[in-house]
């Protein structure tokens, strides 16, 4: 039986991490075999990239040239550590994925679209995520929790640009997530981590329970 891979999509502080890990635990209770990753990053080669990107050493060289290095790093990832892991049945809960280089590259960085797509299609050969969970909150309230959790910390290349540029990308989420209600599901990012878990573990169920073979786990 092929896995799944769902993916967590949203601003900063929107709590992906936090979701993730509630997801985690109630899927391993539920019997599934579940793996957690991340982008950029979750395979050697990408957690090279990464850091090249997040330090912001590309910046200067332009948005296409920084969305080829997120589709280098997620190609390795894809290939090294997300499709084998479909292949062997585990479920990948993966903390952002092809929307975010949509969101922050595509259209924050007002690149093509044509060349966009082409370079997602490059990137995940095929691979696409089941389900897509975008965490949707004000961008001052994410921010203001990405920067309690980071403290003295600098903040990083995406992190420190202008609130504005910040909600015009959470309006580019709920875009996608009305062109794609199939797959994106929306979820209101402004309340509890128990409330927020409740409906993500729930929608999860529901998507498992419809696919012959993961009724138990
Ligand atoms: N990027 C890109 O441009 N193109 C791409 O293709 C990809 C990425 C893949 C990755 O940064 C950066 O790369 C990202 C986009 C860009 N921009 N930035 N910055 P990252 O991996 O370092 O960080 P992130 O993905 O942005 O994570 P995050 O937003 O900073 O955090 P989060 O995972 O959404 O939230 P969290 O860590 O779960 O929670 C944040 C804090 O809030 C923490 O202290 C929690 O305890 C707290 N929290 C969580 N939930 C709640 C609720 N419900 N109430 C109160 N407090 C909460």
């Amino acid at each position: 039986m092929s896995g799944l891979l769902i993916t967590f999509e949203g601003g900063e502080g929107a709590g992906k991490t936090t979701q993730i890990s509630g997801l985690a635990d109630h899927l391993r209770v539920r019997g599934f075999d579940v793996i957690v990753t991340r982008e950029p990053g979750g395979s050697a080669g990408a957690e090279a990239v990464r850091h090249v990107i997040l330090s912001g050493a590309a910046e200067a060289y332009g948005p296409a040239m920084e969305a080829l290095l997120f589709a280098a790093a997620r190609s390795d990832h894809v290939d090294q550590k997300i499709r084998p892991a479909i292949e062997a049945g585990q479920i990948v809960l993966c903390d952002r994925f092809i929307d975010s280089s949509r969101v922050y590259q595509g259209i924050s960085g007002n690149l093509d679209p044509q060349f966009m797509q082409a370079v997602e299609r490059i990137a995940i050969d095929g691979t696409m995520p089941d389900l897509t969970f975008i965490l949707d909150i004000p961008a001052d309230k994410g921010l203001a929790r990405a920067g309690l959790r980071r403290g003295n910390e600098a903040a990083d290349r995406f992190e420190k640009e202008t609130i504005a540029t910040h909600e015009a990308r959470r309006q580019a989420f709920l875009g996608i997530a009305a062109e794609e209600p199939q797959r994106c599901k929306v979820i209101d990012a402004d309340r509890s981590v128990a409330e927020i878990s409740a409906e993500i573990s729930a929608l999860t169920d529901n998507l498992l329970n419809s696919r012959e073979g993961y009724a138990h786990g």
